[in-house]
Parts: C-alpha cells; sequence; structure tokens
C-alpha cells in the first residue's frame, strides 16, 4: 500500500509538470484527490490492513494528499499569472476614447405646447387651475347649460364609469367648481388645462386629448374683452402677423357665442390645403358665459359677465409643427418625437 501511494504521488507530481492550462489541472485534481479518484481507491484498501498499520498509512495518505494539494495551488497561481499576463499583452485600451454620452430624454410636443399656452395666459394674469379627470355628470354638464337630452351625454359619446361618475369631455368642470368655491360674484381669470375623453379616434380625434378652457368674470366684462385677449393670445401663439375672425357659433354654456379662426398660418390667407382654400384656421371656441351658468353656481348674471374660451392642444401643436395626422402623438414612435427636443 505504501508503494501504491509513493507511485500515486510520483506519477501525479509528473503530470502536473505537462499541465498547461487551469481548466487541465481541475482535472488533474479530480482524478487524483476527487471523489472518485485514484486516492479514494487506494483508501478503500485500508480496511484489509491489519490493526497496527493503519494509523501509520493513514499518516503517509494525509502526507500526500498534503504534497498533491500543495504542487496543485502553486502550480495554480503560476498558471492563472501568466494567463492574466497573456491578457495584458493582447487586451488594449484606448483611454483617449470619447465617452458614451447618457440618452438624455424631452419633453413631449404636447407638454411643449401646454406649456406655452399657460405661459402666455399667465403673462395676462390668468391663474392655472386643474382638475380631476373624473368628473361628476352635475359638473360636467348639468351645471354647464348642458340639458339632459343633448347628445354629448349619449353614452356613445361619452366614457361614463357609472350613471353619475364619467370621464371629463372637457375641462370647463373646473370653472364651474371655482365659481361655486368663490364669493358669489368676486372676479375670475383663470384657465384650466388638462385631459379630457370623447369616444372619438380618426386622423382628426383621439379618445384621450388635451383642452385649454378659459374663463373671465366681472363687472362690466364685455365680447370686446374676449376679442382683445383672444388675438393677444393668438398672436403669441402663431406670430405677431396672424389676424383674427369671430363667427357666429353655438355653445349651450355661452350667448352669444362664437368660433376663433387665425389667418393660415401655412398660406398666410391666400389659400392652401391646410385651410381648404379658405385662408383661415378654425382655432378656438367661445363666448359671452350664459346667465343660466352664472346663476347656477351662485352668481347674479346683473352683477357679474363675463366671457369663457376653448382650445384642443393636439389642434394647436398640429397647425404650429405642421403635423397632418394627430394619432402620431400617441403611437409614441420616436422617430416623430424625437424631433421636437
Ligand atoms: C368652449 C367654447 C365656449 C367654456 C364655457 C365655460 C364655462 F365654464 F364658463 F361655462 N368654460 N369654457 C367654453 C365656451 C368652452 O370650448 C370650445
Amino acid at each position: 500500500m505504501k508503494e501504491e501511494l509513493q507511485a500515486l504521488k510520483e506519477q501525479a507530481l509528473a503530470e502536473l509538470e505537462t499541465v498547461a492550462s487551469v481548466d487541465a489541472l481541475k482535472d488533474l485534481r479530480v482524478k487524483y484527490l476527487g471523489k472518485k479518484g485514484q486516492m479514494t481507491d487506494i483508501l478503500r484498501g485500508m480496511g484489509s490492513l491489519p490493526a497496527e498499520e493503519r494509523p501509520k498509512v493513514g499518516q503517509m495518505v494525509n502526507e500526500v494528499k498534503k504534497v498533491l494539494e500543495e504542487a496543485i495551488a502553486a502550480k495554480t497561481e503560476v498558471l492563472e499569472a501568466e494567463a492574466l499576463k497573456q491578457r495584458l499583452a493582447s487586451e488594449k485600451v484606448d483611454i483617449t476614447l470619447p465617452g458614451r454620452k447618457p440618452q438624455c430624454g424631452h419633453l413631449h410636443p404636447i407638454t411643449l405646447t401646454m406649456r406655452e399656452i399657460k405661459k402666455i395666459f399667465m403673462r395676462m394674469g390668468f391663474e392655472v387651475m386643474e382638475g380631476p379627470e373624473i368628473e361628476s355628470d352635475y359638473y360636467n354638464f348639468e351645471a354647464l347649460n348642458l340639458p339632459k337630452d343633448h347628445p354629448a351625454r349619449d353614452m356613445q359619446d361619452t366614457f361614463y364609469i357609472t350613471e353619475e361618475f364619467l370621464l371629463r369631455t372637457q375641462t370647463s368642470p373646473m370653472q364651474a367648481r371655482k365659481m361655486q368655491a368663490s364669493v358669489p360674484d368676486s372676479p375670475i381669470r383663470m384657465i384650466s388645462p388638462g385631459t379630457v375623453y370623447r369616444n372619438d379616434y380618426d386622423a382628426t380625434h383621439s379618445p384621450m386629448f388635451h383642452q385649454v378652457e378659459g374663463l373671465v368674470l366681472g363687472k362690466d366684462i364685455s365680447l370686446a374683452d374676449l376679442k382683445g385677449t383672444l388675438e393677444t393670445f393668438c398672436k403669441e401663439m402663431f406670430g405677431s402677423s396672424v389676424s383674427i375672425r369671430l363667427r357666429p357659433s353655438y355653445f349651450p354654456f355661452t350667448e352669444p357665442s362664437a368660433e376663433v379662426d387665425i389667418s393660415c398660418v401655412i398660406c398666410g390667407g391666400k389659400g392652401c390645403r391646410v385651410c381648404k382654400n379658405s385662408g383661415w384656421l378654425e382655432i378656438l371656441g367661445s363666448g359671452m358665459v350664459h346667465p343660466n351658468v352664472l346663476r347656477m353656481s351662485g352668481y347674479d348674471p346683473d352683477k357679474t359677465s363675463g366671457y369663457a374660451f376653448g382650445m384642443g392642444v393636439e389642434r394647436i401643436a398640429m397647425l404650429k409643427y405642421g403635423i397632418d395626422d394627430l394619432r402620431l402623438f400617441f403611437e409614441n414612435d420616436l422617430r416623430f418625437i424625437r424631433q421636437f427636443k
């Protein structure tokens, strides 16, 4: 048995000399010292030795194991150092290369347009008030003089959550809230920007879109104030060379009502595809606040008058940036979105 151990040791050490890689070294370790290795085979024979021989042989087994472990460890160190040296010689890091630029996000064109609209009105002294997107039937319709049989209240056009609650179809409910929260007949000059929802989807309608609505109330506020303020807004938004015109219209919450058009920003009013050869673009709805709306929110139409208006942010952005399909805003194609950095 002693001879067997001696032979095993010599054979292992000889083989170790020829090993050239860390992987081969691992194999060698398994072959001699592993659970199913040659050392284990020899140990199995211990049982047949006379009792007095066993401690001596046991001691020798431990010595051989120790010698082999140490030799393998030493060789591992040598091979690893060699491998590292080779890698350092072949791998080159060019520390003069410029760093990678971090990808930086930016605001969505609708957010940019929304901010610009808000800024213009803030400069004119308007306060900005936001409200809930889930509204009651009362604030979204009833308080704004939309009768029960009005087509906008149809299930086909409005997303109802329950019979009483819905996704707001306009931001004006916030204005009814503001009137009701104010001391009756105190002046108001506000805009309410935000997201609104209507059951509609094509190149010019999205079920989710954005609006800015405005309300100005006070003593002797007239249609002249409406026209002057909205003309200033349009010139700030689209350039000082645009002119505006008011066209009679109808809204349930205003009387009289008017559409505000701007001279076409594409052709300058000569007529083109975008303005359908009319020279004008519809940009806003507006009007003098209906007496019923004032009364329902605690204002006295004999003491207070005022105007209101509303605009679609997507439409403004489309005209400002020359975009012909509104769906582009919400498809999140980065090739489109990245143009508005
Ligand atoms: C529009 C057009 C005309 C409007 C009315 C009101 C309120 F609250 F005073 F009744 N807010 N906004 C209004 C008027 C909105 O959007 C096309």
